[in-house]
This record gives C-alpha cells, sequence and structure tokens, in this order.
C-alpha cells in the first residue's frame, strides 16, 4: 500500500499542468540499467565528460577544497569518487570517505569495494534518504560533500531548496560542495542527448508508466504514448514528456483517480535543468551557497561546481 504523503504528492502532481510523474520513477531496476545504457550513448555526453574533468583535475579538485574527508551522497556505481579518492591518498595522511545511500545492500557493496582497493582510507557508510536524514551524517571540518551527474538538475528552482538547506545546516565554513552541472550549450546538442538515435531514452522514458502502474496499481499502457524531450530556452531546462497517440483512459486505484488522454494530451516526466557558472550562483544563493570555482572540460559541456558557504 502506498503511505499517505506519497499519495498526496502523485494526486498533486497528476493535478497540475501538465500532469506530472516524478522524475524519480523513473529509476526502477529496469530504469536504472536503461539510464546505464544512456550514460554509454554517442549522444549522451554528460558522463564521460565528467568522468573526463575527474581524471584530469581531481588533484586541483581537492587542493582547491583543502579537503580531508570525502562525502558522497547517492554512491553511484563508484567509477568517480575513486578518481577524487586517488587524489585525497595522494595529499593525505588520514583520508576518509563517508557514503550516503539510501539502499543498504548497495551500500555495503559498495563501502566493501572500496575498502578493499583503498585500504589506508577510512570507510563510514550512512544509510538515509537525501531529502529527509541529511542530519545523519554529523559535522566534520575540510569536508567534500559530493553530488555528482546531473542529478542536482532534477530539481527545477523552487524544488529541492529543502534539501539543499537540510545540507547547509551540516556544512562547516571548511566544507565544500562538488555539484556536477550540465552546461547550458546549443539546443541541438542538448535535444540529440534525450532523442537518441537508438531509442534507449524513449524506452527509459516510457518505462515510468510502468513503475507508476507497480506503486498504484494503474493500468497504463506504454503502447499509448510516445517520448518527448526539449529545450526550454526561456527555463533554460530539459523536460521530457510523453505524449499520448490515441485516446485513452487509465485507472489509479491507490489514488481513486480516472485520467482521460486525448491525443496530443502530455505528461512531463522529468527536469534537467543546465546552468552556467552565473546561473548555477543564483540558483543556490538562497540556500547561503556561492560557487568558489569552476572545473569544466575545454568544450564547455559539463562543469564540477565547487561551492562552499556565503560568508557574505
Ligand atoms: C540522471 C538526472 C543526470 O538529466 O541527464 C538521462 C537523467 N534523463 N536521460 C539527466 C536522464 C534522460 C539524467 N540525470
Amino acid at each position: 500500500m502506498l503511505d499517505a504523503a506519497t499519495a498526496e504528492s502523485l494526486r498533486a502532481g497528476l493535478a497540475s499542468t501538465p500532469p506530472e510523474i516524478s522524475s524519480k520513477y523513473l529509476y526502477d531496476d529496469h530504469g536504472s540499467e536503461l539510464f546505464e545504457k544512456i550514460t554509454y550513448l554517442p549522444e549522451y555526453y554528460q558522463t564521460r565528460t565528467e568522468i573526463g574533468i575527474l581524471g584530469e583535475r581531481a588533484d586541483d579538485i581537492i587542493a582547491a577544497g583543502r579537503t580531508h574527508e570525502l562525502v558522497e551522497l547517492g554512491s553511484g556505481a563508484g567509477r568517480k569518487i575513486r578518481f577524487l579518492l586517488e587524489a585525497l591518498v595522494r595529499k593525505n595522511a588520514n583520508p576518509k570517505l563517508t557514503l550516503f545511500e539510501i539502499n543498504e545492500l548497495f551500500l555495503t557493496q559498495s563501502a566493501d569495494k572500496i575498502r578493499a582497493d583503498f585500504p589506508q582510507v577510512e570507510v563510514r557508510g550512512v544509510v538515509g534518504d537525501l531529502t529527509t536524514d541529511m542530519e545523519r551524517v554529523g559535522r566534520g571540518d575540510g569536508r567534500m560533500f559530493i553530488i555528482f551527474g546531473g542529478t542536482f538538475g532534477n530539481f527545477p528552482p523552487g524544488k529541492g531548496d529543502g534539501f539543499l538547506k537540510s545540507l547547509v545546516a551540516q556544512m562547516g565554513e571548511n566544507d565544500t560542495l562538488l555539484l556536477g552541472a550540465d552546461i547550458v550549450k546549443d539546443p541541438a546538442i542538448l535535444e540529440a542527448a534525450y532523442n537518441d538515435s537508438q531509442g534507449v531514452t524513449a524506452e527509459f522514458n516510457l518505462n515510468t508508466l510502468n513503475g507508476f502502474n507497480a506503486l498504484t496499481g494503474a493500468n497504463f499502457d506504454t503502447g499509448n504514448f510516445e517520448h518527448r524531450a526539449f529545450f526550454d530556452t526561456d527555463h533554460e531546462w530539459i523536460e521530457m514528456r510523453l505524449r499520448a497517440t490515441a485516446p485513452n483512459t487509465v485507472t489509479v486505484p491507490a489514488l481513486d483517480m480516472t485520467l482521460d488522454f486525448k491525443p496530443g494530451d502530455e505528461i512531463r516526466t522529468e527536469y534537467s535543468c543546465k546552468y552556467t557558472r552565473e546561473s548555477l550562483g543564483r540558483r543556490v544563493a538562497a540556500a547561503g551557497l556561492g560557487v568558489d570555482d569552476w572545473f569544466a572540460d575545454a568544450d564547455n559541456r559539463f562543469a564540477l561546481a565547487l561551492l562552499r558557504l556565503r560568508t557574505d
């Protein structure tokens, strides 16, 4: 059964214009596999660009942060943190790593692998949800909190500020936040990254409906919808939507709702915000953060922004 808070937020999403299903439902097991596949697509430059930056600049990033401890928020498959760990070990007598992750099994596996490969690093695992349990990481000094990838881009302005503030509440003046940011660029390049020629992103997007069905007992038929992704130049974000291709009615038992779709009706499934150094600065200012350093690739496609608490 659905808990009341989840049901309420699903209902509110569906009642908005256009109706919305949160992008977190993209990442069931199948969706996570599809996203992994996306990261290797020729059009999807983000992951390989970020890894390239880490490969070239890890030592500079650790030096700029004056970092003793890494705190990875939402530890992924662990490909990326290793570059920073290697740099930390080169610079530091007592290197530490905290992994903060919602999935306990995943956390234990990642932590064990890192302990085996980096015996000199003190590794700590913390189980929690980024949006509600941030205080579990506790306080420290010279910590670098890290959110890799374009994950932060999923929070359009106004959403995700609570999460940022709860993170800032754990940060001291010598701590930093390293935030992955996809850079605003030629819309053709951006749109190609979300409309790949192999159709993997389309399958990933449509899979939202399977996740939604599993969660709510709804009967969405993915055959009645098609993938759509476009760059909104005013807001500087990519939106993914699902567009009805045939008239259809969906019942949602857990929400006690019936949804009617005409051809052309759309559901929003994801925002992916794009930034410049300046626009990211404006975005995080309300949470009390400022951009202290900016590590971008030579083609200015992707950046790792180093943020600190603002002192002014
Ligand atoms: C995982 C949020 C970084 O926004 O680019 C990939 C998700 N969506 N293709 C992104 C995604 C469509 C991705 N993030």
